[in-house]
C-alpha cells in the first residue's frame, strides 16, 4: 500500500510489548498501531505503511476487550495482514454502555498521559473535571488538566486554584492553546513515543491544541470528542 511507513520508536513500541512475541511469532509477523477503529475493520499504522485491517480471527470477539481499539498494539501476519495477537495493553480507557448493556465500551488503549480540557470561562465546572478525572484515575493513566483560553481572561489564578484543589496528584496547567510556546510546556509529557490524548467539551480547544502541538513533532494523539 503506497502510504506513510512509521518507526516502531515512533508508533511508542516497548519492551513489554516485545516480551509477549515467541520466537515464531517474530517470524510470522511485524507490529502495527490502531488509530482508528471502524465497525468491521480497523486502520493501522505501521512501519509497513498504513493498513486496513477487518475485524475477523481472533479480533471477532463477543468480549467487547478481546477487540480492538485506538491505540492498540496489532501483530499482523507478513502476508496476509490478517491480525494474529492483540497486545496486552499497558493502560485502557474504557465506560459501561447505556441501558441494561453490561458491556463495556473501550475509549482507548495505552495512553501514557490523558489530558482533561477545560477553558477558563464557562465551560470551566469542576463536578465535570472530577467525573472525567475518575474514569481516568480508575484506569491508572496520569492525568493532566488543561485550561485554555488563558489568553481570553483577566483571572487565570481563581480558575487555577479550583482545579488545583480537585486532586492533589493530577498537574494544572493554563495555556493559549494557539501559541506556539505550548510545545515547551508539554514537553514533558510529549517525549518521542508517547501517546496522548485528549478528553474535554465541544470547543474548548483540543483540536486545537493537538495542530498547535503537532507543529512540531510528530506523536499520536488519540482525540476525542466529550
Ligand atoms: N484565544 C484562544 N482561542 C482558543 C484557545 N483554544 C481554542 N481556541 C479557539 O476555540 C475554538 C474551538 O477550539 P477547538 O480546538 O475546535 O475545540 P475542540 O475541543 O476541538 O472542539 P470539538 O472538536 O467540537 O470537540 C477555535 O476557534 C479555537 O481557535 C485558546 O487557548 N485561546
Ligand atoms: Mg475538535
Amino acid at each position: 500500500m503506497n502510504t506513510k511507513t512509521f518507526s516502531l520508536a515512533e508508533l511508542g513500541w516497548r519492551p513489554m510489548l516485545q516480551q509477549q512475541l515467541s520466537f515464531e511469532e517474530l517470524d510470522s509477523g511485524f507490529a502495527a498501531r490502531v488509530d482508528a477503529v471502524f465497525r468491521d475493520r480497523v486502520h493501522v499504522l505501521s512501519e509497513q505503511g498504513e493498513l486496513s485491517v477487518p475485524l475477523m480471527g481472533i479480533l471477532d470477539s463477543d468480549d467487547p476487550e478481546a477487540r480492538a481499539t485506538t491505540g492498540d498494539w496489532l501483530w499482523l501476519a507478513n502476508d496476509t495482514h490478517r491480525p494474529i495477537k492483540l497486545f496486552e495493553r499497558n493502560t485502557l480507557l474504557k465506560r459501561t454502555a447505556a441501558g441494561t448493556d453490561p458491556k463495556a465500551q473501550l475509549i482507548a488503549a495505552n495512553i501514557d498521559t490523558l489530558f482533561v480540557v477545560s477553558s477558563c470561562n464557562l465551560d470551566f465546572n469542576v463536578s465535570r473535571l472530577e467525573r472525567y478525572l475518575a474514569l481516568i484515575l480508575a484506569a491508572h493513566i496520569p492525568a493532566v488538566i488543561v485550561l485554555t483560553k488563558a489568553d481570553q481572561t483577566d483571572a487565570v489564578e481563581p480558575y487555577l486554584d479550583q482545579a488545583g484543589a480537585i486532586h492533589r496528584d493530577v498537574p494544572v496547567i493554563a495555556v493559549n492553546a494557539l501559541a506556539s510556546d505550548i510545545i515547551e510546556t508539554f514537553a514533558q509529557w510529549t517525549g518521542s513515543g508517547q501517546t496522548i490524548a485528549f478528553i474535554g467539551s465541544s470547543g474548548v480547544g483540543k483540536s486545537t491544541l493537538t495542530n498547535t502541538l503537532l507543529g512540531q513533532r510528530f506523536t499520536i494523539p488519540v482525540a476525542f470528542a466529550r
